[in-house]
């Protein structure tokens, strides 16, 4: 039998079997020297496969089979036998007994005293002695129970004695997917298996013209390649980055979250007193605390200029400005410091150039949370750095940005940046929400930002900004951001979302 593989073994069996009333894949498993039932289920299905060479019939039946603690039930006894076994003709002291038990002791026992084979009896000392029960006929019914389902005859047992073990934990079922065999009409004991591959040398010596292929089965579905996924933020930024380049946007470096005071905030005209600077809404690093590289002195002393007392026309904020608060390393709270260092470098570069440049990347605010809020985001943020441009400009492009998203209803209302004059929120019309839900911020730099840094006094930046988070919630109909981002993610959502497309055809 030995160097037969398994399905030829099968067949061996099946050859010897008088009736054809069949034979079931556990008894198979069994006469084939307790054979893993699984990998003789795999020949049965090979053999299956070949025409008509046997036949097969399918069930699932439940199996009981043994735990670890049954097992050991098995070979030592069960708990209520040992703690009898135990207990010597004087009796034991209860403690004594149970000295060091893990719990299967005191179970024994109290198995054993339901089943009248020993008492526990207080002694004049007050202690408690377990005594044998005399005259009791003690068999170990539960390992016999459990012998009986090893050799597969559990039907007498009946269920409650099935369940009370189940609950003692012996026992498990499981359902086993079992085969009945017969022989097929084809039934042979060597049977010519078809070749499922046409290799080249079949080819080369013509061997092929000989052998019997496997008819190919042209409706088995190939194994779904499981292949990587989006997350729908990626999707959805992936459409942002489309838009923006077919604008004729160029990225902007933003591959640092650890930002200085400076560029976040100073660069950007925000005063020092400002609430957004405070930790309430700022995380502070701790390690390094303060950054070392501030830009060119003559720049940083003019950004302290128009802060404290004003230039280019302006007032400033009349307030003290401290160059130890300027230097503290925060996690950024917007990309907005990076459009400051990018428009910083193009200041420098004599004469100046118009650019249209974009930055999608995480920002950090210390806010509180809540359904649409973490405490990171992916900011969106678009600039057009030219000469004369104006409001109508920033209007315009943010309608074709905007109206490339799907987007063709937009309202703006007035608003406050401190680094942009005059500062718009965008508006726009959900047709689903049947609202107007706020889709960003935009404005002009004003020139206390933009002066400092060298710019030409008529070049005129218009900027906008927005979130990823929220219209990727809007898109895959998301109510609370912990479902798009975080721990809480349900990866199904990830697997099944389809693909974003944001109705790049607008609506005419
Ligand atoms: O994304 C936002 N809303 C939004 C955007 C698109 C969208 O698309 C739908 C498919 C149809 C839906 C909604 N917001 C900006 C508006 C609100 O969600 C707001 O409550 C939350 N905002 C964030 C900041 O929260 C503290 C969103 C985030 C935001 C706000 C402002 C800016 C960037 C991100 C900015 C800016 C700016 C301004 C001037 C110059 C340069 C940058």
């Amino acid at each position: 039998m030995a160097s037969l593989s398994l399905s030829d073994q099968i067949l061996l069996l099946l050859t010897k079997k008088d009736d054809d009333g069949g034979i079931s894949s556990l008894d198979l498993a069994a006469e084939l020297g307790e054979e893993d039932h699984q990998k003789v289920v795999g020949a049965i299905k090979s053999l299956a496969t070949l025409d008509d060479v046997i036949r097969t019939e399918q069930y699932v039946r439940n199996v009981l089979s043994l735990t670890e603690e049954g097992k050991i039930v098995v070979s030592q006894g069960s708990h209520e036998f040992r703690v009898w076994q135990n207990i010597p003709d004087s009796g034991i002291e209860l403690d004594t007994l149970l000295l060091g038990d893990g719990g299967s002791t005191r179970v024994g026992l109290n198995k054993a005293v339901a089943s009248g084979w020993v008492r526990i009896v207080k002694k004049d000392d007050g202690k408690s002695w377990v005594e044998r029960c005399l005259n009791v006929e003690v068999v170990d019914v539960v390992k016999s129970q459990l012998l009986q389902i090893i050799n597969g005859d559990s039907a007498p047992l009946g269920d409650d004695v099935i369940t009370d073990l189940k609950r003692r934990r012996l026992v498990v079922s499981n359902s086993v997917t079992t085969f009945t065999v017969s022989r097929g009409a084809n039934f042979s004991q060597n049977v010519e298996r078809p070749e499922a591959e046409l290799t080249a040398e079949m080819m080369a010596n013509e061997e092929y013209a000989k052998k019997n292929f496997k008819p190919y089965n042209f409706n088995a579905m190939g194994t779904t390649l499981q292949g990587g996924h989006l997350h729908p933020l990626l999707k959805v930024k992936a459409e942002f980055l489309s838009i923006l380049t077919e604008l004729g946007f160029s990225e902007m470096p933003t591959n640092r979250f650890v930002e200085s005071s400076f560029w976040n905030f100073d660069a950007l005209f925000v005063p020092q007193k400002h609430p957004a600077r405070d930790v309430q809404d700022t995380f502070f690093l701790a390690r390094p605390e303060n950054c070392t590289r501030l830009p060119d002195e003559e720049y940083v002393a003019r950004v302290e200029k128009v802060h404290t007392v004003g230039d280019y026309g302006s007032d400033g904020y009349q307030t003290p400005w401290r160059r130890e608060e300027t230097q503290r390393n925060i996690m950024r709270t917007h990309t907005t410091a990076i459009t400051g260092r990018v428009l910083y470098d193009l200041a420098q570069q004599k004469p100046f150039k118009p650019v249209k440049k974009f930055s999608i990347d995480r920002v950090f605010r210390n806010e509180t949370l809540d359904a649409t809020h973490l405490a990171e985001f992916h900011q969106v943020e678009g600039f057009v750095a030219d000469r004369g441009l104006s409001l109508g400009h920033l209007i315009g492009i943010m309608k074709e940005f905007f109206g490339r998203l799907g987007i063709d209803q937009l309202r703006f209302k007035p608003a406050y940046n401190p680094y942009t004059e005059p500062s718009l929120e965008v508006f726009a019309y959900h047709k689903g929400f049947k609202k107007w839900v706020e889709v960003g911020n935009s404005g002009l730099f004003r020139p206390e930002m933009l002066r400092p840094m060298g710019l030409p006094e008529d070049v005129r930046i218009i900027a906008w900004g927005l979130s990823l988070e929220r219209p990727t919630m809007i898109r895959y109909g998301i109510n609370n951001i912990r479902s798009l981002v975080g721990h809480k993610v349900d990866l199904r959502l990830v697997y099944s979302n389809p693909l974003c497309r944001l109705d790049k055809v607008r609506e005419s």
